[in-house]
């Protein structure tokens, strides 16, 4: 067993632009962050996870990086990071920023002199027209070719996001040593790591060939993984991460179990973690509006296998949700009659598991999906682009055709302001919200959370202390229950002597529940539970309540 702070402790992701805002122009920003320290202390959590703050046109919400080594000025000051730093550290919060390294914004220096006086060409991808037409095939995340003409340049470059994100050109050794030189810096700073964008993206085939016209991204087979990546993952590890007391956490796109290990494995690119995405995957479709039923049989599925499957050197990360997904009660519970029973069922799940638990800001008050009316409701590009394309070439009527699939799919759902208390604006903000707040924030927000005991608040913080109290769950074996049972997830977590039993019903039907009879629980203890303790006392043959989460400890292991 091998023990580490990061595997211990819980992580808590902050998108700032939408946790709170301290001057009245709409957007979060750090000094209101600041503000919010006490409740995040209060909730328990040890490392916080910042999505970009750096100088950013914004297009893609500051994924559309200007200069890495300033502060968007929307969000504040350097002094104000270097505050929001000091003040994390006096409550042994640690930050975590991120690293987005696939692509830069078009306005970044370097891309404006490539575009315009050649300098810095090969920092990106440049080609020149193939037949008047671009290089190849690829298109983007967000819809369209990958590929953009310069008219003055005349020539194409590669972008596998929006038109503003050109791709950096990793082969260029250039490229990478200003990477390696922008981590340093930021580590002498005081940051204690980073969430890795993309991160399984960076290698491009030279040849840059045609990917499978039919695949749901046409080129990804080309540059997820691509021939590299390993290589330059290594180098970065060997140059500035390696032997740092810090963590590392990097955002694998489409990527097998096995591949995945590969990056995870301190015999190769040592990442501490990664976030595999096949849970965010199976109820996804073709188009970005799609939504597919899904089945627990496909949760247990992915779950069971990276609970058993990684090596003693490998690790975890666990989310259900993040700044690019539907919030987690709308998608994995009930938003309707059972929002806290949901709520605090997959709060449950996140926590007793193994790995490092990631929490979305406001899912520990059990925030929802929002209603997007009009397709005006939408900031996000991802959302916005691909429908507009799709009615100016005729496949599709209107917003109205598609908006069931797209308000539920949308990225802007986890990105409405955080939810504080019921007031106007939700308390986010004095002034006009970049985005708009909720409806039910009169229902949902912190306030009322903080005052009411039995809130979802209260039960991730108990979920929290309860981890923190057991390293069986961070550090036990897992072992599946009940396998084929299409409502119940049921569990074990063991270590040594001490056992417990997570019991999980994902929907509203009341299904019996019966325990296999090879497992000894008599004298079971119930330690936490979305209903009162009196009736969830009795573990065999009893139906369990609609979205009920019991976690007990067993007697002994054997
Ligand atoms: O958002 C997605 C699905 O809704 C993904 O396709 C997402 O674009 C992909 O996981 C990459 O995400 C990361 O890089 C993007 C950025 O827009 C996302 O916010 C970020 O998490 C480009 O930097
Ligand atoms: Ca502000």
């Amino acid at each position: 067993m091998n023990e580490a702070w990061w595997k211990e402790a819980t992580v808590y992701q902050i998108y700032p632009r939408s946790f709170n805002d301290s001057n009245e122009d709409g957007i979060g920003d750090i000094p209101g962050i600041i503000k919010k320290l006490d409740y995040l202390d209060r909730l328990g959590v040890d490392i916080v996870w910042l999505n970009p703050v750096y100088d950013s046109p914004n297009v893609d919400n500051g994924y559309d990086i200007r200069n890495y080594r300033t502060i968007m000025d929307e969000l504040g000051t350097m002094e104000d990071w270097e505050e929001l730093v000091a003040r994390l550290h006096e409550r042994d919060i640690r930050l975590i920023m991120d690293l987005a390294v696939n692509h830069t914004s078009d306005e970044h220096e370097y891309f404006c002199e490539s575009r315009s006086n050649d300098r810095h060409h090969d920092r990106y991808i440049w080609r020149s027209p193939d037949d008047d037409g671009p290089p190849n095939n690829w298109e983007s995340f967000f819809g369209g070719s990958a590929w953009e003409y310069d008219e003055r340049k005349e020539a194409y470059y590669l972008h596998l996001f929006d038109i503003k994100q050109p791709d950096l050109n990793w082969q260029n050794p250039d490229v990478r040593d200003d990477v390696y030189e922008m981590i340093e810096w930021w580590l002498d700073k005081g940051v204690d790591g980073f969430r890795l964008d993309v991160i399984n993206l960076l290698s491009k085939p030279d040849d840059l060939p045609d990917g499978d016209p039919d695949s749901l991204l046409p080129g990804s087979e080309h540059y997820v993984n691509g021939p590299r990546i390993h290589e330059y993952l290594q180098e970065m590890n060997e140059e500035v991460l390696e032997g740092k007391d810090i963590v590392t956490v990097g955002e694998i796109f489409g990527v097998n179990i096995n591949e995945a290990r590969k990056f995870t494995s301190q015999d190769s690119d040592g990442l501490d973690m990664v976030f595999q995405y096949e849970h965010m995957l199976f109820d996804s479709g073709y188009e970005r509006w799609e939504k597919r039923e899904w089945e627990l049989a496909d949760l247990k599925r992915v779950f069971s296998k990276w609970q058993t499957k990684l090596r003693d050197d490998e690790w975890n990360s666990l989310y259900l949700g993040n700044h690019d997904q539907p919030r987690i009660v709308s998608r994995f519970g009930d938003d309707g009659v059972y929002r806290v029973e949901s709520a605090k069922m997959l709060a449950t799940f996140l926590l007793t598991l193994s790995g490092t638990p990631f929490i979305y800001q406001g899912d520990e008050i059990g925030m929802t999906n929002a209603p997007f009316d009009t397709l005006a409701d939408f900031r996000d590009v991802a959302t916005i682009k691909p429908i507009q394309d799709a009615i100016r070439a005729g496949r599709i009527s209107g917003y109205e055709e598609v908006k069931e699939g797209a308000s539920f799919r949308s990225r802007d759902n986890a990105r409405t302001p955080m939810q504080w208390a019921n007031e106007e604006q939700a308390g986010f903000t004095e002034g006009e919200p970049w985005i708009d707040v909720n409806p039910n924030h009169t229902e949902v927000n912190v306030e009322r959370a903080i005052r009411q005991r039995d809130s979802v608040f209260y039960h991730y913080r108990e979920l929290i202390e309860l981890r923190n109290d057991h390293p069986t769950f961070v550090y036990g074996d897992y072992e599946l229950l009940l396998d084929d049972h299409e409502e119940i997830y049921a569990f074990l977590r063991t270590l040594e002597e001490e056992r417990f039993l997570v019991v999980l019903n994902f929907f509203e039907r009341e299904p019996a529940f019966d325990l296999p009879t090879r497992i000894e629980y008599e004298g079971r203890e119930l330690l936490i539970s979305n209903y009162p303790a009196d009736v969830c006392q009795s573990v065999e043959q009893r139906d369990l309540h609609p979205y009920e989460a019991s976690v007990y400890r067993l007697p002994t292991a054997n």
